[in-house]
């Protein structure tokens, strides 16, 4: 039944990332939306009747952008390691001598919860602005109990105080803290019988992830923390084949993982093993091009296996302090050869896959009336330019965030 809210958005290009064509175009377009939801979408010539009637000025309209995969809460910073990376040292050397992640994890436990938002909203406020509307936000910089619930709590409360649905995912298997560095079955029995439960208990993730690499989890201590996920009814995902190939994806893949991400280093057997598994594949070019590294994600593969492929910023201190989901489109063409299509599809459809939502990432009636206009003539666009950000107007859930 209509309402008050009801309003007819007209005179736009649609990208309804809908379909099988690429952005799902409909030109001279038009979405009627009631509060939370699209109620219809297509032709303006086929519009219902409709009071409230707003003209898009023939704008392009996609949804609402969706970053799939960020650490954004986080203490601290790793400035000096990127001078120390621009001086040879490697992110794995750096990792090993006590720097990169453990470096984040003292910081982050020793900041209030205060000082963790106050740090995160400029971060989360750079995304907003072009158009994201969705972010998933991982723990993973605590390695304790306590500090993973404090960085869990501070993600939620993120979304408390701007227009954004947060989406976390539970990270103790990011690390082994140095407390544990000679006891690694310990640390994975505090994940999984301790921070695990605590962390469910609370209510505080929608997702459990980890980090199978040589210098993180082994694939079968990563396995254990999957079991215990399932255990407690929370989907997965894995940090997988980023510096080398373990057979992370393999393994994440065999627990029907909502996504594997970076996967730089992913073969054909784990190509496979997705795409059986309906896991979708999550690029983060942002950690490609700070790590400098040459190799690429196997994308043509991914292709022929119908993979759904995601991208997002993978905002963090070290390896990808990328706040731009508009750039971090940019690089995925420009560094990984995805056309401007897939990298939106990345962002939007995609996107909400890879974090297991049904409800938004296209405009189609029923989805979520998360909706952007952008100042440019055709959805390729978006991806074309490196710091120019085209948002016209973020409409959302029945509110204009940024008017017209
Ligand atoms: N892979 C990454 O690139 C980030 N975490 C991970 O598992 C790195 C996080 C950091 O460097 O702080
Ligand atoms: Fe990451």
């Amino acid at each position: 039944m209509p309402n008050a809210q009801t309003i007819l958005l007209e005179n736009a290009t649609l990208a309804t990332m809908a379909g099988e064509e690429p952005y799902g175009l409909i030109e001279d377009g038009a979405v009627l939306v009631d509060g939370d939801e699209i109620s219809w979408a297509g032709r303006r010539s086929d519009a219902p009747a409709c009071a409230n009637v707003i003209d898009c000025g023939g704008r392009v309209m996609t949804p609402g952008l969706i970053d799939c995969h960020t650490h954004l809460v986080y203490g601290g910073n790793r400035a000096n390691e990127f001078e120390m990376r621009l001086n040879g040292a490697g992110y794995e050397e750096i990792a090993r001598a006590g720097g990169g992640i453990v470096s984040t994890v003292k910081a982050t436990r020793a900041a209030s919860e205060a000082d963790l938002k106050a740090s995160a909203l400029p971060r989360l406020d750079a995304l907003l602005s072009e158009g994201v509307t969705t972010v998933e936000v991982k723990s993973g910089y605590g390695l304790d109990v306590d500090t993973e619930l404090k960085m869990l709590r501070t993600a939620r409360a993120l979304g408390d105080v701007r227009p954004v649905d947060i989406i976390t995912s539970f990270l103790g298997a990011h690390a082994f803290p140095p407390e544990f560095k000679d006891d690694r079955a310990g640390y994975i029995a505090l994940v999984c019988d301790k921070a695990l439960p605590a962390v469910a208990n609370a209510g505080l993730a929608d997702a459990v992830d980890g980090f199978c690499e040589g210098i993180a989890l082994s694939v079968e201590e990563t396995e254990k923390v999957f079991e215990a996920a399932k255990l407690l009814n929370l989907p997965v995902k894995l940090h997988a084949e980023q510096l080398s190939n373990l057979g992370g994806a393999i393994m994440a893949a065999k627990h029907g993982a909502l996504s594997v991400d970076h996967i730089e280093y992913l073969g054909q057997s784990g190509v496979d093993a997705i795409a059986a598994a309906g896991t979708v594949a999550v690029l983060l070019p942002g950690a490609f091009y700070y790590l400098r590294e040459t190799q690429k994600p196997p994308v043509d593969a991914l292709r022929a296996a119908e993979v759904p492929i995601a991208v997002a910023t993978d905002l963090n201190p070290g390896s990808s302090p990328v706040h731009s989901l508009l750039a971090a489109m940019n690089m995925a063409c420009v560094l990984f050869d995805l056309t401007p299509a897939e990298v939106l599809a990345g962002v939007t459809s995609n996107a909400a896959r890879a974090l297991g939502l049904d409800d938004r990432g296209t405009i189609e009636a029923g989805k979520r009336s998360d909706l952007v206009l952008w100042d440019i003539d055709q959805p390729g666009q978006l991806a074309y330019p490196l710091g120019f950000n085209p948002v016209a107007a973020i409409y959302r859930r029945g509110e204009w965030v940024r008017p017209l």
